[in-house]
């Protein structure tokens, strides 16, 4: 089996800095705003790249150990300017999570309940060490990583969030994948009881939600297991306890709260390329020159905007990330596998 892994001292995010460091070059950033320099930028934006607003949660004990000890060193964002971190509280009331209902709050508002102890993930398929592990287990033995990632959904808006988490690539190494696994699949938990959104009889998704990579692209050292955010556990309505972040790609395959893992032969059918193929592929790589049919991605508003200042941005090929992942689809049609 081929797979092509860039040394993580290629990634350009991940510059790690003592937070001390991280701090002061923040207040001086915060300095330049005032003297008028990046206008684009709010206030807001700034203030809260320190996370002191963010709640403590309830998360178990050995979670809160692993966010402790990796919030204490930060990574700052390849272009502090450019990408200030979005404030804590519009990634946290600003989601889709369909499981929740298909407003921007609905998550927000209805997710709190979420029982996500215990909690585990069945990783299965063509792998020789596959099993039902508990999340302690599953991402224990990792360290964790603090990653500040753009994050680009389809509808062409955008955030900079700061994610907790591991390489995937360290889970599935771990499961030992056959010679013959050639995609990751992953679902959500099922639980209508508990996600009104699976309880509604118009909904567009035919549960669990469904995503898939390719096992490169899985394997990708961009690729992230977040457990958490801002220095903290997932909030439930960002995926806790568990979801996937892959930044090249559009938002919809960042899939939350995992609870299936499998390696398969086939390439996987997800959920939004079942209800709309025309619209949604498989591959869902960020790129401005290829719109769907009915709108256009060569732009995103970067959030948070307001009416005054929309914070219109030009859309960057693997949403800025071509560097690290423009190889993997070396000589592909991207047109065609969009
Ligand atoms: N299970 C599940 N995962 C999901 C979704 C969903 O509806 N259900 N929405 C996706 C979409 S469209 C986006 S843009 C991101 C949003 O992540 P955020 O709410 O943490 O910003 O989650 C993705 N993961
Ligand atoms: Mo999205």
């Amino acid at each position: 089996m081929l797979i092509n892994i860039a040394k993580p001292s290629d990634l350009r995010e991940s510059d790690v800095t003592p937070e001390s460091v991280y701090l002061s070059r923040r207040r001086f950033m915060g300095g330049m705003a005032g003297l008028g320099a990046g206008l684009a930028l709010s206030g807001r934006a700034r203030a809260n790249a320190d996370y002191s607003d963010v709640p403590d949660g309830d998360a178990p004990a050995w979670l809160k150990a692993k966010l402790d000890a990796s919030r204490r060193r930060a990574i700052v964002p390849a272009d502090p300017e450019k990408d200030a971190i979005a404030p804590f509280d519009d990634a946290s009331g600003y989601n889709n999570f369909y499981e929740f209902g298909t407003g921007k709050s609905d998550p927000a508002r209805l997710a709190g309940d979420l029982e996500t102890q215990p909690w585990s993930v069945v990783i299965d398929g063509e792998v020789n060490n596959g099993g039902r592990f508990d999340l302690e287990d599953l991402a224990r033995p990792s360290r964790f990583e603090e990653r500040i990632y753009r994050l680009r959904c389809v509808e062409a808006w955008s955030m900079v969030i700061p994610w907790l988490g591991i390489p995937l690539a360290e889970v599935i190494k771990r499961a030992e994948p056959t010679g013959k696994a050639r995609y990751v699949r992953f679902k959500t938990l099922v639980d209508p009881e508990q996600m009104p959104g699976q309880r509604s009889s118009f909904s567009l998704i035919d549960w669990p939600y469904v995503e898939g990579l390719r096992l490169d692209e899985a394997l990708h050292p961009l690729t992230l297991l977040a457990l958490g955010m801002y220095g903290r556990e997932l909030p439930n309505q960002n995926g806790a306890p568990l979801r996937l972040v892959v930044p090249w790609k559009y938002g919809f395959k960042s899939i939350k709260s995992i609870v299936h893992i499998s390696l398969v032969e086939e390439q996987p059918i997800n959920s939004w390329q079942r209800i709309a193929p025309e619209e949604y592929g498989f591959y869902a790589n960020v790129n401005p020159q290829v719109d769907p049919p009915r709108w256009s991605q060569a732009s995103e508003r970067r959030l948070p905007n307001s009416l005054f200042s929309p914070n219109t941005i030009d859309t960057r090929m693997f949403n800025g990330y071509a560097d690290e992942v423009a190889a993997l689809y070396a000589g592909m049609d991207l047109r065609e596998h969009f």
